[in-house]
């Protein structure tokens, strides 16, 4: 049977790349995306809906994870049984949409990510800042050592989950914040889910990026204090929340 493919957006101020990311979808899936608006103060749910995109508003901003908690609660309960995320903000080659997907429809992975980490030279030249560089370089290092798993990045906004990997993980107790991303792949590490990648061309420009470097210190220091708690549900003593316990 043909498996269901929700596309899903978390979208702030995502006016003036949302087109050009539309477009880059493959057809056979622009009838299926989602966008979920957090109280933008541009006219992003306009052009949404200028494109013919199912639109959900929140009234108010409830930050990059209370965003996502919309997307996959809204995806899952239209049946779908993958959910690709992609950033509305045309960071993401979103053509790779089928490549990235492949392995889910598949059965081989529970979770696909996006990777801009293949070359130092290639996610420079792409635009990314060294300093965002050299941060994701550090965390994964530190990430893969700590969870075990030998992934290229954890900080991608390109992912893809089969809707299995949305039902058992208890993404309703994550942060709101950009944490979030964190909090779940750590998750579905401790669940012993299988997580997948494949490379992305990198593209950086000042429209696809806007978290600024306090915010991003912050996000760095959570995603540290994720890993903690992860070790210290390892131990078996407590399971902190954002875990399912064994
Ligand atoms: N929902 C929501 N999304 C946000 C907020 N701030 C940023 N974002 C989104 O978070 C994503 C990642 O931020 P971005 O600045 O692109 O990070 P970078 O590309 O990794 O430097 C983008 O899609 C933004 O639109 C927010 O307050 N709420
Ligand atoms: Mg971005």
């Amino acid at each position: 049977m043909q498996k269901k493919v929700i596309i899903v957006m978390p979208a702030y101020n995502a006016a003036k790349t949302l087109q050009k990311t539309y477009s880059d979808i493959p057809k056979k899936y622009k009838k299926s995306i989602l966008l979920v608006d957090d109280g933008s103060h541009d006219s992003t749910v306009r052009k949404a809906k200028r494109l013919g995109i199912k639109t959900i508003s929140h009234p108010q901003n409830r930050g990059y994870g209370g965003n996502q908690k919309t997307c996959y609660t809204v995806a899952v309960s239209e049946k779908a049984d993958i959910v690709v995320m992609i950033h509305p903000d045309y960071q993401y080659d979103a053509t790779l949409t089928e490549e990235l997907i492949r392995p889910l429809l598949q059965g081989r992975e529970d979770i696909m990510l996006g990777s801009r980490i293949r070359t130092r030279e290639e996610v420079l030249s792409g635009g990314m800042p060294w300093w965002k560089y050299a941060g994701n370089r550090f965390l994964t290092i530190f990430e893969n050592t700590v969870l075990g798993r030998n992934l290229s990045e954890y900080h991608t906004g390109l992912r893809a989950y089969t809707k299995e990997t949305l039902k058992v993980l208890p993404f309703h107790r994550f942060s709101d914040d950009f944490v979030f991303d964190q909090e779940l792949l750590v998750s579905a590490v401790y669940s012993g889910l299988r997580i997948g990648e494949i490379p992305v061309p990198v593209r950086y420009f000042p429209d696809a990026s806007s978290i600024s470097f306090m915010r991003s210190v912050k996000y760095g220091l959570m995603t540290l204090l994720t890993l903690a708690k992860y070790m210290i549900a390892k131990t078996g003593i407590v399971v902190p929340a954002i875990f399912i316990k064994k």
